[in-house]
């Protein structure tokens, strides 16, 4: 099916059993929180994406708690925006009708969750729970900051004069094992059930939206292509084009906030 502009694709999205939406950081960005790759994705001389590494864990944990103290602070102050609230008012009307919606995102701000996205796979983790290095357990945490001393850290100035965190200022679990942010860094592996999910998702549905993402960090990137290997109408909402542009059915240009509401609203008719 050719699918020029938004009218074909709600006649396309309206004709659909299953829908799966893959979210990235840009899905985000229009409540306040920087996505990685753009303006703003830097912490003092660093990327995120430099100190989201195990490397940069075993070289000092205390840096990688006060880097993600900070992201935690600037989270604990931001709501959901229009791109969260259209999707989770599609999947009510959605499931309500009897067909099959899945959201798998990349973020791990919580954001989907707080505006009533009930089925979301977390890829990624959440900034919001915290996992014991030694025992394995993953437990909720909203400490902000995460513990005493970490109060009045974290500020992203370049300039800021630092001070190494040790033992006694981070955060350990009841068995004595260091905690550290349930997040997924590079190099690591993905939850096998998550991923298994969201591979069944995307190869399964009919309809697979890309949005916020800049589909350059695999395996969720991978998702695309293979949800229009499988034959589903892929449409990416993103302002800026993506790897994976040219490979999907239609791309809608602009913020997500903007976009998604006119894709998806008032849909199942
Ligand atoms: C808007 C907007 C608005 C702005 N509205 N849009 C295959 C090939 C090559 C490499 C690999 C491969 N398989 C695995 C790898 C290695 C690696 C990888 O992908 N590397 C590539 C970067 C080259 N992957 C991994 O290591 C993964 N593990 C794994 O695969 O294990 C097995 C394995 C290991 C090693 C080798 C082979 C196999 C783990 C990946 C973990 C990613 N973790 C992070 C950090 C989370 C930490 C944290 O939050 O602190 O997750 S990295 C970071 O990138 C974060 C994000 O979830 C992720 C994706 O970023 P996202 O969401 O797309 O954000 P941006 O900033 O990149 O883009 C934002 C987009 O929004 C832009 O396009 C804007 O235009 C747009 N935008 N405003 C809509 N208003
Ligand atoms: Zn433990």
């Amino acid at each position: 099916m050719a699918i020029h502009g938004v009218e074909d694709f709600r006649r396309a999205l309206g004709a659909a059993r299953r829908v799966t939406v893959l979210s990235g950081a840009g899905v985000s960005a229009e409540s306040g929180v920087p996505t990685f790759r753009g303006a703003g994705g830097m912490w003092r001389r660093w990327s995120a994406t430099d100190l989201a590494t195990p490397a940069a864990w075993a070289r000092d944990p205390g840096l990688v708690w006060e880097f993600y103290d900070y992201r935690r602070q600037r989270m604990a102050e931001v709501r959901p925006n229009r791109a969260h609230i259209a999707l989770a008012e599609f999947e009510a009307r959605w499931t309500a009708a009897g067909r099959d919606f899945t959201l798998v995102t990349q973020n791990v701000d919580g954001l989907h969750e707080a505006a009533g996205s009930v089925a979301v796979t977390r890829l990624h983790g959440s900034i919001w729970h915290v996992r014991c290095v030694s025992c394995g357990q993953v437990t909720p945490n909203r400490d902000v900051p995460i513990t005493p001393a970490f109060a009045g850290a974290g500020s992203p100035d370049p300039a800021t004069k630092t001070r190494w965190f040790g033992p006694g200022d981070l955060p350990f679990c009841k068995c004595g094992g260091l905690l550290r942010p349930h997040i997924v860094w590079f190099g690591e592996s993905l939850d096998a059930q998550d991923i298994g999910n969201a591979v069944a998702a995307a190869s399964r549905c009919d309809v697979f939206i890309a949005v916020g993402t800049s589909a350059v960090v695999y395996p969720a990137a991978g998702l695309i292509p293979r949800a229009r290997a499988a034959g589903a109408v892929v449409c990416e909402v993103n302002p800026e084009p993506t790897p994976a542009t040219p490979d999907v059915t239609v791309h809608f240009s602009g913020p997500a906030g903007e976009v998604l509401p006119g894709l998806l609203d008032g849909l199942p008719g």
